[in-house]
């Protein structure tokens, strides 16, 4: 089963909203197969965006810089959620980058407004409340450098009897 990246950002934890938002990935049916709190530190945060997720030359340097910044404001949720397809299913549910542009229904378009052009204009970052993993080789790397093997559990939920896989 397919497992993908989770953060909920220092601006969801300090909002409170942090129930709300993993509520919508249970409700799915998205099962919780890792979760801490932590306060990353430069360098996680350094090989996070810029090693695996090479946002200096997607984004720019003054992006990267401020998304740091933000990201160093207070502690963050890091959480593995696992089911079927979930990076993708994830990514839909989280909504675009941009909250100006993530449509209702998402959890940046419902929960954050704010847009690039006003991020830029003020040299803040973008608080849009969840990292999500991009696509499955992004979701593998930022996975092992979250977690350590010991931090990834395995159950079974109610959920797991709608979602079978083959008997082999
Ligand atoms: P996403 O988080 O949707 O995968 P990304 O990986 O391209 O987007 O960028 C990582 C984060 O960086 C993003 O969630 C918000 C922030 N960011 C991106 N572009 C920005 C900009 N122009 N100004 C400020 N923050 C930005
Ligand atoms: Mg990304």
């Amino acid at each position: 089963m397919e497992k993908t990246l989770v953060v909920l950002k220092p601006d969801a934890i300090q909002r409170g909203i942090a129930g709300e938002i993993l509520t919508r990935f249970e409700k799915v049916g998205l099962k919780i197969v890792g979760a801490k709190m932590l306060a990353p530190s430069y360098d996680h945060l350094y090989h996070h965006y810029e090693n695996i997720g090479k946002m200096v030359s997607r984004r720019g340097q003054k992006a990267f810089d401020v998304t740091l910044a933000m990201m160093n404001a207070g502690p963050v949720i890091a959480l593995v959620l696992e089911g079927v397809e979930a990076v993708a299913l994830v990514r839909k549910m989280v909504g675009a980058t941009e909250p100006k542009s993530a449509l209702p229904g998402t959890i940046r378009g419902d929960y954050s407004h704010m847009s690039f052009g006003h991020a830029d204009a003020n040299d803040v970052g973008i608080p849009n409340l969840v990292h999500a993993s991009g696509d499955t080789t992004e979701a593998a790397l930022e996975i092992a450098h979250w977690f350590s093997e010991s931090e990834i559990y395995t159950y079974e939920t109610a959920h797991e009897k709608f979602t079978q896989t083959k008997k082999k």
